[in-house]
């Protein structure tokens, strides 16, 4: 049931938000979200439901997360895909994803960041700061982890506001990594279960596995539609259903996931394409596009070209691995945990050359023309890869356009001319 406007001011008023901020920031997503997805012709019908839920971002999940704390769960808000959210649900529960992508609260950020930190950190921060977002003000604690530098540090800004659990995450992948990490894991189960008041078990831990891997298989089922000639649906369409399974119930989100790939399995046997016979295929790679950033999706689509993939945390990364489901013992499942979870390729580890083997491979399946690698502006990390990465595609012979932007539209125009530049390119290939 969808609440009425009133109603959501009356739990933002009693979240302690900033009311009169909050409304200035409600009213640029609908006009964003109009220019970019309901402009678009021939949108699967399912997609009606992450239309609503986008549009509701503050209101109808924020709703969900008060009325399960009334009655005594426990919300954890998670910055990073490498964060189990198994263990949270195993505990009873909720993980949401928290990761900041509006330009409008980079401003608030700004107040207490160096300018020079990327948009994500300084609008996740901001969004906390200011009291502008209620997943922010709702979640009980926070769960950082040790990724990059400004994270790290921008944990202890947030801890002034809501506790902040932090998990050291390895940086390299040897046996004793994938060994620390499994025992980071099993220290945040007992974090989990000290803030839930619930004990972690077999049954409850086995089942929390199955519900992820389920939400995994639904987006690898919804991928896959990417990979065909003719995909039924397009990139921008695939980025907002990802982007929703951060925060979105489990669920409810594999149900609906699996009902839009049912539509999408039947426009396929009436060959109905959202893109023209033939049309260009690009790939992305590089920091994770947080809602709502389509920005990128929107530029290239908009030259009747297709967006097959994202290789970002916002996309494959998330869903890319299962874990074992086969494990019967605790211990067992977290050691199945830590060696799905330490498979993803993020460029904070050192070396790894096991995301450049992913993109290769990801450009056969999607069958992508070219691949643009994007950088957040002033993450380091992902910026120095983008070399080794560059270099690595091309001596296979790949197209890649590297491009740097951040959440404002200053360099909309810019960006356009670069990428219109790149699909010349790609057309004379
Ligand atoms: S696994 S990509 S979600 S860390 S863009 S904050 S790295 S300076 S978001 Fe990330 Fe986990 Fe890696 Fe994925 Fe730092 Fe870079 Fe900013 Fe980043």
């Amino acid at each position: 049931m969808v609440l009425k406007m009133t109603d959501y001011r009356e739990m933002w008023k009693n979240l302690n938000m900033d009311i009169e901020t909050h409304d200035q920031l409600c009213k640029v997503l609908p006009q964003a979200f109009g220019d970019v997805y309901l402009s678009q012709v021939n949108q699967p019908e399912n997609m009606a439901y992450y239309n609503t839920v986008v549009l509701n971002i503050h209101g109808i999940r924020p709703a969900e997360l008060v009325e399960a704390q009334k009655k005594g769960v426990k919300v954890f808000g998670t910055f990073c895909v490498y964060v189990p959210d198994e263990i949270v649900f195993a505990a009873g529960g909720i993980a949401t994803g928290l990761c900041g992508g509006s330009q409008f609260w980079v401003h608030s950020g700004e107040k207490v960041l160096p300018t020079n930190t990327c948009s994500l950190i300084k609008a996740s921060v901001g969004a906390r700061i200011d009291r502008t977002c209620p997943f922010f003000s709702i979640a009980d604690i926070f769960v950082g982890e040790t990724t990059c530098d400004g994270k790290k540090k921008a944990w202890e800004i947030l801890n002034k506001f809501t506790q902040v659990y932090v998990m050291e995450l390895p940086q390299q992948k040897r046996a004793k990594d994938v060994t620390a990490w499994a025992q980071e894991i099993r220290e945040f189960l007992i974090k989990a279960e000290e803030i839930t008041g619930n004990k972690v078990t077999v049954e409850s831990l086995g089942k929390a596995i199955k519900l992820v891997n389920n939400k995994r298989r639904a987006l690898q089922r919804l991928y896959s539609f990417r990979k065909l000639p003719n995909p039924p649906i397009s990139g921008k369409d695939c980025l907002l259903v990802s982007q929703i399974a951060f925060y979105d119930d489990p669920v409810r989100f594999t149900e609906m996931t699996n009902k839009l790939c049912d539509e999408l399995d039947q426009r396929v046997r009436d060959n109905v394409s959202v893109y023209a016979s033939g049309a260009k295929r690009v790939l992305f790679t590089g920091t994770p596009m947080a809602i709502p950033n389509w920005k990128l999706h929107h530029i290239v689509e908009s030259e009747m070209v297709a967006v097959v993939g994202e290789e970002t945390c916002t996309g494959i990364r998330y869903f890319d691995n299962l874990v074992d489901e086969s494990q019967t013992t605790l211990e067992g499942m977290i050691h199945a945990l830590a060696e799905r979870y330490m498979k993803i390729n993020c460029a904070c580890f050192t070396p790894n050359i096991a995301r450049i083997d992913d993109i290769k491979r990801y450009v056969r399946e999607y069958k992508a023309d070219g691949v643009i690698d994007v950088n957040l502006k002033f993450c380091t990390l992902y910026d120095v890869e983008g070399y080794l990465l560059e270099e690595a595609l091309k001596k296979d012979g790949i197209t890649v356009l590297g491009l740097e932007t951040d959440y404002s539209d200053g360099d909309f125009a810019q960006l356009r001319t670069r990428v219109e530049a790149f699909l010349e390119i790609l057309n004379n290939c």
